[in-house]
């Protein structure tokens, strides 16, 4: 599926050249649609490329190596990771335990091509050269990825499930364990419950976090947010004050709550989800990604007063080590994964129906199988 432009996407027959040395070649099995797919087709990011090949949350089988691959060999299931993990010693991101961020291949991925600086995505009908997304590009049959962005995971495990660790259920549940570090019996805001709020909520509910209360303006969310452990559903559109003064007033020490977590993308929520935040400690952990051009505020006295500002990627975790652990505790049974797949559908066409599906406000997550 080409993004050609904004919300112009379309089944085409594309080339996907073979893997240059550090690279490798995947068949994508299946896509999992997350929310930042549709913020791109949409124009809203500031490194949007088009023509492109969007899809990043996907689970695949390596096809060819280039030079140099050791890790991974034909045949090997992987997950893509948007947020590569290069292990190397002289990487002072992938050596420190404070972040995943590893910046190796991050300039050229944000600008669409691969580390040499060039694509393997061409038109087949008129050779435009196409842009890749996110590292990752898993809106196509074949897609070409960094040795170092393939996360290798048990080959009995069931694709179709775990492919939603390669971003928002690993996010979700990172950004609570990881970033934020909740303590257990915590207190708990979420905003915006789609399939990264909800992951939140389940590794909040995993802390016993005394009070998570799920906020969204759609009504519907609400049910499956309490079967997974929120407390209290609130939707601010029932309210005529700012939603941050309601949640304050309903914390059990009317001071606010421990841990805040904004899984919206909407900088005037991201606000709200500071100021409901603790007095003295709270801290609140931006998840979710805004469009361009916005910015962040607040009056600093909620900053003098205790609260912090926290944000994360991929929840945190070192790709490479993490998915794996994660896809071993899905398949014992210690991490929930089924009730996030609400949609499924076959074929490259399934991408539109899965676009739709998730703009109905019923979807967490539409996996398409290719
Ligand atoms: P989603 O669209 O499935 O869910 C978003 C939810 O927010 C929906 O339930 C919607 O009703 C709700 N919402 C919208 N406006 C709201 C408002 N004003 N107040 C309360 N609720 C509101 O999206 P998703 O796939 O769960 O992703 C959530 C966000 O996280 C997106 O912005 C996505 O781009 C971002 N994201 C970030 C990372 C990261 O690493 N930081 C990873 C994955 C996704
Ligand atoms: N390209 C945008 C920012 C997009 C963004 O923040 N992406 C998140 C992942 S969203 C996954 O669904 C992220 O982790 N970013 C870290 C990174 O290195 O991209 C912009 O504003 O330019
Ligand atoms: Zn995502």
């Amino acid at each position: 599926m080409v993004a050609f432009g904004v919300n112009d996407l379309r089944e085409e027959e594309i080339l996907v050249a073979p893997p240059k040395a550090g690279e490798v070649r995947v068949k994508v099995i299946c896509n999992a649609l997350c929310h930042t797919d549709i913020y791109t087709l949409s124009g809203q990011d500031p490194e949007g490329l088009f023509p492109s090949i969007l899809g990043h949350e996907a689970g695949a089988i390596v096809e060819s190596v280039g030079e140099g691959v050791q890790s991974v060999k034909p045949g090997d299931h992987i997950v893509p990771g948007y947020t590569p993990q290069c292990k190397g010693s002289d990487c002072i991101f992938c050596m420190s335990p404070k972040t995943n961020l590893c910046p190796k291949i991050r300039g050229t991925q944000g600008k669409g091509v691969m580390p040499d600086g060039t694509s393997r995505f061409t038109l087949k009908k008129d050779g435009t050269t196409l842009y890749h997304f996110m590292g990752c590009s898993t809106f196509a049959e074949y897609t070409v990825l960094a040795e170092i962005s393939c996360a290798k995971i048990n080959p009995e495990a069931d694709l179709e499930k775990m492919c939603l660790f390669g971003c928002g259920i690993a996010t979700g549940l990172g950004a609570v364990w990881n970033s934020a570090k909740v303590e257990p019996f915590s207190t708990v805001v979420v905003f915006g419950l789609g399939a990264v709020g909800l992951a939140v909520v389940q590794g909040a509910k995993a802390l016993n976090c005394t009070k998570i209360v799920g906020v969204d303006t759609n009504p519907k969310k609400f049910e499956i947010a309490k079967q997974l452990g929120c407390t209290d559903c609130v939707n601010p559109k029932d309210y005529d004050k700012p939603i941050q003064q309601v949640l304050v007033e309903m914390s059990p020490t009317k001071f606010g709550y421990d841990y805040t977590f904004d899984c919206t993308g909407n900088v005037d929520v991201m606000r709200a989800c500071l100021e409901a935040s603790h007095r003295g400690w709270g801290q609140s952990c931006v998840i979710g990604v805004a469009a361009s051009g916005k910015e962040l505020a607040t009056r600093p006295f909620q900053l003098v007063t205790g609260r912090r500002w926290l944000g994360t990627a991929f929840g945190g975790w070192k790709t490479r080590d993490a998915i794996p652990m994660l896809v071993d505790k899905a398949m014992k049974g210690e991490i929930a994964l089924d009730h996030f797949i609400t949609h499924r559908f076959e074929g490259m066409a399934g991408q539109k129906q899965a676009i739709e599906a998730l703009h109905s406000g019923d979807c967490l997550r539409a996996v398409v199988r290719y």
